[in-house]
């Protein structure tokens, strides 16, 4: 161990100095808005306020599945949240999320706007509004939510404990290395096991458990994640890669990986979607070339 430290907690802890850190900027030990922001509303039943990142894009991936089914009432405007600039805490996104974080949905086709946060509960609401990715039988929609859920318990460990010390404390700190990649690699191994028996995560058809796990443990493996591919011997894990793979190449996938992202190659952020034409006409190539 080479992280000995001398530090001893105060008997209370309080809000002194930013904590270092990729988002040191954003992070506060209070909840509510800090600035006075109106959310834009577009034409669409469907409003998405978010950002492309693990989290916001289970959403994308699961309107542009509906919309590729013919579920034409999924068609829906994405708003771009960028939290690095503190978007979430503009009073207009706090009413929707008073959790402050991105994915958050407003669905205003019926009489009174219905405010939804959290991702898991975003895909539950569009899965029964549209009827599609949820088993309806007992047995298999159990074990979609199990799987549902297990992401939403897992994943701050690969986020928040894993990615984090790994890609952007300040220091890096070997316990904590050592501890969330272990828990990592374990939470890699029960995928892998589950996906040698099966060739979705809930069965034999994509669900919104696949939608869920897709972006962070699919991520991971394709070493889209942290840039610690090598590090996890992700390759080691063949089931999860066969899976990935094959979620991966589905074009509405592909759709929903570009919604609301400002990162990586230009030809595949598409910042705001508002139209499905705006895959071929608005992605950030198009837009620097039109000046
Ligand atoms: N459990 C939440 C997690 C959402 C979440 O952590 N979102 C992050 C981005 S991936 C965020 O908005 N962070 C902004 C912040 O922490 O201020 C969900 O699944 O929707």
């Amino acid at each position: 161990m080479t992280d000995a430290t001398d530090y001893v907690p105060p008997k209370v802890w309080t809000w002194t100095k930013p904590n270092g850190g990729r988002f040191a900027n954003i992070n506060r030990p209070i909840a509510g808005p800090t600035h006075d922001q109106e959310l834009p509303v577009g034409r669409h039943p469907l409003q998405l306020y978010s950002l492309g990142t693990p989290n916001g894009v289970k959403v994308t991936i699961m309107l542009e599945e509906l919309l590729a089914l013919g579920r034409s009432g999924a068609e829906y405007d994405a708003w771009l949240i960028n939290i690095n600039e503190g978007d979430q805490f503009g009073s207009g996104f706090v009413a929707i999320n008073p959790n402050s974080k991105i994915p958050a949905m407003v669905d205003r086709s019926g009489p009174a706007p219905i405010r939804i946060f959290e991702s898991g509960a975003i895909l539950v609401y569009l899965a029964e509004k549209f009827g599609a990715f949820l088993p309806t039988e007992a047995g298999p929609r159990a074990e979609c939510f199990s799987w549902l859920f297990w992401q939403m318990g897992a994943a701050p460990y690969l986020g928040g404990g894993f990615g984090h010390f790994y890609a952007y404390a300040p220091t890096k700190i070997e316990y904590a290395i050592d501890r969330y990649a272990m828990e990592v690699k374990r939470q890699l191994d029960v995928l892998d096991r589950r996906l040698a028996e099966s060739e979705y995560i809930a069965g034999d058809a994509l669900t919104i458990a696949d939608m869920a796990i897709f972006p962070w443990y699919g991520g991971l493996a394709k070493g889209w994640n942290y840039g610690s591919a090598e590090f996890l011997s992700v390759q080691d894990y063949k089931n999860v890669q066969r899976w990935a793979d094959a979620i991966a190449e589905r074009p509405a996938v592909k759709r929903g990986q570009m919604v609301n992202r400002i990162f990586g190659d230009p030809a595949s952020q598409l910042r705001e979607r508002h139209e499905a034409s705006d895959f071929d006409t608005k992605t950030q190539d198009k837009v620097a070339a039109a000046g």
